[in-house]
């Protein structure tokens, strides 16, 4: 998977394939892949920043991101590349089947 920056097109393009299956949608935001998940509570929340920990330590790509109580707020860059790449994109969708 590509570490390379996507152009904006790309960025519109493949944010409107991720969100297009999702419950609410993702957005750009300061040049980050933005969203704000919100659980049942924070057994709920921590759950999921657990599981997404190891995924995304197995793809070696990590989120920002923070919590209080059930919301986690996540943004996703690629700091080698300076935006958004592909593996942001498939990180935001890896996390959405872990908050599914
Ligand atoms: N995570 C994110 N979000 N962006 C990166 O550029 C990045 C990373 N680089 N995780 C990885 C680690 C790099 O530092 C290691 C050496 O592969």
């Amino acid at each position: 998977m590509s570490r390379t920056k996507l152009t904006d097109q790309e960025i519109q393009s493949a944010l409107a394939a991720l969100n297009a299956s999702v419950p609410s949608p993702w957005q750009v935001v300061d040049g980050k892949l933005h969203k704000e998940f919100q659980f049942k509570d924070f057994n709920e929340a921590f759950g999921f920043m657990a599981r997404a920990a190891l995924v995304a330590e197995a793809m070696d790509h990590h989120p920002e991101w923070f919590n209080v109580y059930r919301t986690v707020r996540v943004d996703l860059a690629t700091h080698d590349a300076g935006g958004i790449t592909e593996l942001d994109f498939s990180l935001a969708g890896r996390m959405e089947t872990i908050a599914g």
